[in-house]
């Protein structure tokens, strides 16, 4: 595991207010529910799915102060220019938003990314991205969308940025309570899908409520240097709390390292 050692600088407070070289967010249909694709303005070969935490929806990442730091880290060549697609993972009629309810909800939303999510939104863009040139990523409640994903969709995606989310495969807050039987449960889903090739960024604050399980996983998985190795990438913010703010900083600080080897 390559552990630490990022530099987590704050996002300039300009890359908050809107940038010159926008890109573009066009909302996509589908039955009663919809996603957000952004399109950067310059000409992109990367794509990230981003999942929303417990009871947010498709506008939680979607927001000014994300996708302006986003566009002006394009702009000034920070990052290379990449596609961004925000889906929700509730059901419409859904008002239950409780971790019980959203635990539920993000394990059904598997098929649900696979099937619709994924073929409408690189439909829309007019082509279907190679695994390595894919991520997934999500906070909290995303997180644990990530680390499902990591469980079911690893022929899909070579990249996975869980933040301030553990796995929930071995009930909810997981990787806290069952760090052993979590770690384990994301080796045999890898081995039964028979693909080694991947990237974990896991990142978290020191003071985020979802530290000790996040923490605790990780520590666990370590226990599988064959596996994991350099293929998952661990950073604790010290200070870090359990909010967007505080993701968006972390996005700003390891995009620019997603998709490099
Ligand atoms: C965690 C993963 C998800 C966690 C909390 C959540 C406290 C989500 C909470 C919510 O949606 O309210 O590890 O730890």
């Amino acid at each position: 595991m390559k552990n630490g050692g990022l530099n987590m600088r704050e996002i300039p407070g300009a890359y908050l207010e809107p940038c010159a070289g926008a890109g573009r967010v066009e909302r996509l249909d589908y039955g009663e529910k919809f996603l957000l694709v952004y399109t950067p303005a310059k000409p992109a070969r990367h794509i990230l799915y981003l999942i929303h935490g417990g009871g947010g929806d498709q506008y939680a990442f979607f927001c000014p102060a994300f996708l302006n730091t986003v566009d002006h880290m394009i702009a000034d060549g920070l990052l290379e220019p990449l596609y961004m697609v925000s889906p929700c993972f509730y059901d419409p009629a859904e008002t239950d938003k409780t971790p019980a309810s959203s635990g539920v909800a993000v394990k059904k939303f598997m098929s649900e990314l696979r099937d619709q999510v994924v073929p409408l939104a690189e439909g829309f863009i007019g082509r279907s991205f190679a695994r390595k040139d894919r991520a997934i990523g999500g906070f909290s409640m995303g997180g644990v969308t990530t680390w499902y994903a990591f469980m079911r969709a690893l022929d899909l995606f070579r990249w996975f940025l869980p933040l301030s989310g553990d796995c929930w495969a071995c009930g909810e807050k997981g990787g806290g309570e069952h760090p052993a039987e979590t770690a384990k449960a994301l080796v045999d889903a890898m081995r039964e899908q028979g693909q080694r090739d991947f990237r974990i960024h896991a990142v978290t604050g020191s003071k985020d409520i979802a530290f000790p399980n996040l923490d605790g996983q990780i520590r666990a998985m370590a226990d599988y240097p064959e596996l994991f190795g350099d293929r998952l990438r661990y950073d604790v913010m010290e200070g870090g709390v359990h909010d967007y703010e505080t993701i968006f900083r972390y996005l700003y600080n390891i995009l620019p390292g997603a998709f490099a080897e």
